[in-house]
């Protein structure tokens, strides 16, 4: 019985695993092969550490990232010395016997208020307003941003483009196939004709960026680092995103919520690019796949 015991956990565990594998409500998307691609920008540099900030108004949520970890640094010297000053004035020593009663000093108890009150002003004070200006804020019609829709799925990013007409068609999970229809746009709404899905996004420098963000299948994340956006992608609900590229180049997408077994590869690749090839990629894809020619066999 002891072993038993001790096996269940496991044996739910690899069934939990085997389950997940099998189910055909799973299906996973192939992710597109980026190893080869070349990311620009360095990573990880002195002093900042941070990712390249390509967009107009990463550097809030930097400016915040630097002072948080400067209070932090603070606290943790200050509440250093405290530590190593109590080691010191409390150690054993001959002639003295630990003491259970407890301390009366008001000092403590200021110092804790004062503590949380500071707490609350990162919160309330900094916090809160980075978060309204980057997050709750979007740019209006008269920015001219672009439209973006992000569908995750396992283990792949989806890019819903409205095409010319600037119009999203109607999606709905009906018409979703995996091989031919991967966003589940209704083929009678005219809207959704020149609708596009590619595996990379595209987008213009200089014009602020709208993006809907939702999943097909279970909890990501989407995450462009050097656009200091990240956003939970969840599925059932349709999230507002938005981001001001500055700098052409080719970046990385993430997923940045443990979303399953190959959650490592769910990668994407950002092409940054001047309006006009924008304006290119955008008309080369609104033709839709190239026709079948029986020439070509
Ligand atoms: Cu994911």
């Amino acid at each position: 019985m002891k072993i038993l015991r001790w096996c269940a956990p496991v044996l739910v565990a690899l069934a939990i695993v085997w389950m997940a594998d099998a189910s055909p409500a799973l299906a996973q998307a192939d992710a597109p092969d980026i190893s080869d691609v070349q990311i620009d920008g360095e990573y990880g540099q002195f002093p900042t550490y941070m990712p390249p900030d390509v967009s107009k108004h990463g550097y809030h949520v930097d400016d915040l990232i630097n002072i948080l970890h400067v209070f932090m640094i603070l606290l943790f010297v200050g509440w250093g010395i405290f530590f190593v000053w109590c080691l010191m004035k409390f150690r054993a020593r001959p002639g003295h016997t630990a003491d259970y009663k407890l301390v009366k000093a008001k000092a403590p108890k200021y110092l804790e208020v004062a503590v949380a009150l500071f707490e609350a002003f990162l919160l309330v004070g900094l916090s809160m307003p980075v978060w309204a200006r980057v997050k709750d804020e979007l740019p209006t019609e008269a920015d001219n941003p672009i439209h973006v829709r992000v569908v995750a799925e396992q283990f792949a990013w989806n890019f819903h483009y409205p095409g010319k007409d600037g119009l999203f068609g109607r999606v709905a999970p009906e018409f979703l196939n995996s091989a031919t229809n991967v966003l589940g746009l209704d083929p009678s709404d005219p809207n959704g004709n020149d609708d596009f899905v590619s595996g990379e996004m595209h987008l213009p420098v200089d014009r602020p960026v709208i993006t809907q963000i939702t999943s097909k299948d279970v909890i990501h994340s989407f995450a462009i680092p050097v656009m200091r956006v990240k956003q939970d992608a969840v599925p059932g609900m349709r999230i507002s995103v938005w981001f001001h590229p500055v700098k052409t180049g080719t970046y990385e997408i993430a997923c940045a919520q443990l979303c399953g077994n190959n959650h490592y590869s769910m990668r994407a690749i950002l092409r940054l690019e001047s309006q006009s090839e924008y304006d290119a990629w955008v008309e080369e894809m609104a033709k839709g796949p190239a026709e079948f020619d029986e020439d070509d066999l």
